[in-house]
């Protein structure tokens, strides 16, 4: 039997501040909600997110933060719904293929990356900040866990500010994989890409800039040549909160270990990772990762406003 379902039109609700910095042709920064709901641990996911929304204020861009409530798809939520984000226990965490199920079943879900660039396209947004992207993790030839995040980053016409690939992660075979599908990698005043809670990787990126306009333009010249697809713009953690790398691999080789010796993987490994590795740092890992996303937010809402005031004179 057919369940009493939702009518058949789009379940997207854009709030009205969003909805008129669109319109105005102001800049829109998407901001995703997994950080929120299984990123990091409360109260320090509620105030990194409304710190985030701040900022991009202060820096004269509009913030639009991205989850499904209920079973819409909202772009844009008030603090009250960050608060419900935040604190609820059963929040669903969708990448692409859990958006249609939990807009069926009416259900409340956080966007990652891969989930937030989806309705960021749907609303029109081309700028989203979020700590670090998922990419190849290690082991994956034996797992062949690699996150959906680098194939909507490819597939999208979006620039997302992060940090680097979440170090857990293999970062050269990351770095190989945005290559292969036509990711532009830009350092934002580094030549190397970062890797979250380390200003370094050992990987290079394909491009260094320098300015926020700089990045706008490259936006431009890309799209309006027809070549799709997204920008991975990687932005150095601060260096007062950076951690040493060699710290950063003992604390993921522990969180590694005992993901294995529990069993997990899938998507609960990387909130499982992220959990243990603030543990195993006696929450240092959680400081920096405060610390990071608010500064991406900040350099998104640079690139956003750039953008607006290119597209604006064309
Ligand atoms: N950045 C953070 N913390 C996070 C994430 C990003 O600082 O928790 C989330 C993003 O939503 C990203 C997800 O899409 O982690 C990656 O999950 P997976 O590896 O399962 O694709
Ligand atoms: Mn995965």
């Amino acid at each position: 039997m057919q369940k009493e379902g939702r009518p058949m039109e789009k379940a997207l609700r854009i709030n009205k501040e969003v909805q008129r910095a669109l319109k105005e042709k102001r800049g829109v920064v998407a901001l995703e909600s997994t950080i929120i709901a299984h990123g990091m641990p409360y109260p320090a996911n509620i105030e990194t997110a409304l710190e985030c929304e701040r900022i991009i204020r202060e820096n004269n861009a509009v913030p639009a933060t991205i989850a499904i409530m209920d079973g819409i798809i909202r772009v844009g939520l008030d603090e009250d719904e960050i608060r419900t984000l935040a604190k609820t226990e059963d929040v669903i965490k969708a990448g692409k293929r859990d958006i249609a199920h939990a807009v069926s079943e009416r259900r409340t879900a956080s966007t990652t990356v891969s989930a937030t660039i989806i309705a960021a396209k749907m609303a029109g947004i081309a700028v989203f900040a979020t700590g670090g992207i998922g990419g190849v993790h290690r082991g994956f030839d034996k797992t062949l866990d690699v996150s959906r995040d680098l194939e909507e980053l490819a597939a999208n016409d979006i620039v997302v500010v992060c940090a680097g690939p979440k170090a857990i992660l293999d970062l050269p075979a990351t770095a190989e994989c945005l290559e292969t599908k036509g990711v532009e990698v830009i350092g934002f005043r580094t030549d190397e890409m970062p890797a979250f809670y380390c200003r370094k990787s050992g990987v290079g990126v394909s491009q260094r800039l320098d300015d926020a306009a700089d990045i706008a333009h490259l936006m431009r010249v890309k799209w309006s040549h027809g070549l799709a697809g997204g920008i991975l713009v990687t932005n150095p953690l601060p260096k007062d909160v950076a951690l040493p790398s060699g710290f950063v691999e003992r604390i993921i080789g522990k969180a590694l270990s005992e993901a294995d010796r529990q069993g997990v993987s899938g998507k609960a490994l990387t909130p499982f990772l992220l959990a243990e590795m603030k543990k195993a740092s006696d929450g240092k890992s959680l400081e920096a990762n405060k610390v990071l996303v608010k500064e991406n937010a900040r350099l998104a809402a640079k690139i956003a406003r750039e953008y607006a005031r290119l597209v604006h004179t064309d």
